[in-house]
């Protein structure tokens, strides 16, 4: 399964894992660059000195390129910029805004700059600011989202830009993983799947609520705020959208989601927790282990492409 994004990152497998807030610490990161994708540590809002120190212990157990995804609209971002680079980080993957102050001195120590962009737009800038490849994320994604579905921007992407792209949103098999190709991708970014997985520090509650989940069971909450997130609906989001819908406020809006995700992930409060999910947690019915999770994308996407030349 050699593309241009194993080949990029010396990977063995085009797949990476989001670099989910709270979730994406360093076992599950390890776990995935161990079973030959790529794993990452996501920033989210922690301090830098956590991100440090989870680089460290990620590298404790997997000698494998992984990498750190940077939540941008983090009050940390500019620290956790300059830890990826002393730390000897191979990958640096962004979200939720515009890395383009970052990118000169990331690749002057050499890492791979993968920024997560919802827009042609932002591609197209990308590019012209040196990143090595681009993560076309769709709505359909867990957490913070675009507008724009992935069927319809990864197409868009791959024509705007040359650097090679990695489609994002409803993504969890062998089928979105050949679709993405056909529309031009060169690897593809998983999150949902990853959550569900046994490696995963994640509360069993919120697993088991993703494996429950049906097809229409992701709500957007904080469109009115524009800052648009895609959560499992539960007690908390259905009175976030009543409000939403009578004109509340951020600050009568803000005080339900604080903390949410942490107590999805680490208390498994699945009725006022944040359950950061993409739509496609419908199709996901079981708790593999990662090593798992690969072996079947890999073994159902070489089905589907074999004869088709688009890769060996
Ligand atoms: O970043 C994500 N997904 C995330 S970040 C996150 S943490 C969070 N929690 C609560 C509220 C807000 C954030 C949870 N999930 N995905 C990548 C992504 N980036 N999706 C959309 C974008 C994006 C959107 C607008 C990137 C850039 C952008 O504008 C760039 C500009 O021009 O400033």
């Amino acid at each position: 399964m050699q593309t241009e994004v194993t080949k990029l990152l010396g990977i063995e497998y085009p797949i990476i894992q989001g670099g989910m807030a709270w979730v994406a610490e360093h076992h599950l990161a390890a776990a995935v660059s161990e079973a030959g994708g790529l794993g990452l540590i996501g920033a989210a809002n922690a301090p830098a000195e956590w991100v440090r120190e989870e680089i460290r212990k990620a590298k404790e157990l997997t000698d494998k390129p992984f990498g750190v995804n940077i939540m941008l609209m983090s009050p940390y971002a500019d620290d956790v910029a300059k830890v990826v680079a002393e730390e000897g980080v191979k990958v640096v993957t962004t979200g939720a805004g515009n890395p383009g102050k970052y990118l000169a001195d990331w690749k002057a120590a050499g890492i791979r700059v993968i920024p997560v962009v919802a827009s042609v737009a932002l591609a197209k800038m990308m590019e012209r600011a040196g990143a090595d490849a681009v993560v076309a994320e769709g709505t359909e994604s867990g957490g913070h989202i675009g507008e724009t579905t992935t069927m319809v921007l990864v197409p868009q992407v791959v024509d705007a830009v040359k650097i090679p792209v990695i489609a994002a949103g409803g993504i969890a098999d062998g089928r979105g993983i050949a679709a993405a190709f056909m529309l031009g991708a060169k690897g593809v970014q998983l999150g949902t799947r990853f959550v569900a997985s046994q490696e995963a520090v994640v509360h069993q509650n919120y697993k088991d609520y993703i494996v429950k989940a049906k097809d229409i069971d992701t709500r957007v909450t904080g469109r009115s705020t524009g800052h648009p997130v895609r959560v499992l609906r539960n007690a908390v989001t259905k009175e976030y959208l009543e409000l939403e819908k009578k004109g509340a406020t951020f600050e009568e809006l803000e005080h339900l989601t604080v903390g949410g995700l942490r107590r999805a992930v680490q208390e498994g409060d699945t009725r006022t927790g944040s359950l950061m999910s993409g739509q496609i947690a419908g199709m996901i019915r079981d708790i593999p282990t990662c090593k798992e999770i690969i072996g079947r994308l890999v073994a159902e996407t070489d089905k589907l492409m074999k004869g088709t030349g688009i890769y060996e």
